[in-house]
């Protein structure tokens, strides 16, 4: 998008107007947050409008509670906000009716902003900047801020530069030159220390009892990682997990899953672009919920209570989905960790040897 473009058609339509409110998706992750973060900064720049961020369900993970709090972010829940009387409602990294942002029946949004494929329920937005191409709606609000000439702010340039360097796993992932080209530009700017304090903070005893149920329940079919997280503490710990066992030496593929507030959500990974994560996690819940995402990282959400009217046990079907498109037919798993195969040799026999 050209500096015209991002004027004409983001820019002017909003003079004027006083109710702006971005979303982000549900339980926002660091890219949603800092996208938010940077287009409210944008809009006060350009047209002097104070808009709110709003999201729904929760902020659980220590890194984004800490990136909230380290860069000032103001972000409501959005029970506390009345979404009908904002005559604006722009959402950032996600789209409607995706199953990871609630909209109540008759809103949609003006202004849909993502790099996840496009969707048909975005089309009636009247400014849609959605590439698929790019690896974080961050490096498209970083764009904006550039084309547009504002001064750079560094708590939004921290959240901007974190956004990016989370969504692409430190460039890494799905990355692509605009990414890398736009994090340079921001890295002037960043607060290296708070920055450092957001991506190691200290977290809490429970997310270690978490962890250690999960590499406890975790098995192995092959190159397939399964795992159920049993009493799972907030939402985006089942995508954090998968990008922990993701990481296991000849592993391909990923599903870690478990219930939360009466849905079952799961989160997939794989570590090749070509396999195609989005479009199995939107077939392995297909009539019984909703998921999508990336090439390489997807998840999805199904409710539980709406699900039971359909089949007898919608986690043993996604389980078996799941398994059918990934593994080699009736492949028996094994422990990621065997109890019994941890064995410590006395200190002399450790010398002696
Ligand atoms: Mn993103």
């Amino acid at each position: 998008m050209t500096k015209q473009e991002i004027e004409e058609k983001l820019i002017a339509p909003l003079r004027g107007k006083r109710k702006v409110l971005i979303m982000t998706h549900d339980n926002p992750d660091p890219d949603s947050i800092a996208s938010a973060f940077g287009l409210k900064y944008i809009l006060k720049k350009t047209l002097g409008i104070t808009s709110v961020i709003a999201y729904g369900g929760i902020i659980g993970r220590v890194e984004n509670q800490s990136m909230v709090k380290l860069l000032h972010i103001d972000m409501l829940p959005l029970s506390e906000v009345s979404i009908r009387s904002y005559s604006v409602v722009a959402l950032v990294d996600c789209q409607p009716h995706t199953g990871n942002v609630y909209l109540p029946p008759g809103v949609h949004p003006d202004i849909v902003i993502d790099h996840h494929p496009l969707r048909k329920s975005s089309e009636k937005a009247e400014f849609i900047d959605v590439r698929r191409g790019i690896g974080s709606t961050s490096t498209i609000i970083t764009q904006y801020i550039r084309h547009l000439n504002l001064p750079v702010d560094k708590e939004v340039a921290t959240a901007l530069f974190y956004g990016i360097k989370s969504d692409t796993r430190d460039l890494g992932r799905q990355s692509t030159d605009i990414d890398v080209r736009l994090s340079v530009f921001l890295y002037p700017f960043t607060l290296q220390k708070k920055l450092a304090r957001i991506e190691h903070p200290e977290k809490p005893r429970e997310y270690y009892v978490k962890l250690y149920s999960i590499l406890s329940n975790a098995r192995i079919y092959g190159d397939v990682v399964v795992a159920r997280v049993d009493l799972i503490g907030w939402p985006e710990m089942i995508g954090e997990f998968a990008d922990e066992l993701i990481q296991i030496e000849g592993i391909r593929w990923c599903l870690c899953y478990g219930r939360h507030n009466g849905s079952l959500i799961f989160s997939i990974r794989t570590t090749r672009p070509s396999y195609m994560a989005g479009v199995l996690a939107h077939k392995i819940c297909h009539g019984i919920g909703k998921g999508g995402g990336h090439e390489t990282y997807a998840a999805g959400k199904i409710d539980l209570a709406q699900a039971l009217k359909k089949v007898k046990d919608p986690e043993d079907i996604l389980l078996k989905r799941f398994l059918k498109e990934v593994s080699p037919r009736g492949m028996e798993p094994t422990m990621l960790v065997a109890a019994d195969k941890v064995e410590i040799k006395p200190l002399q026999a450790e010398i002696n040897s």
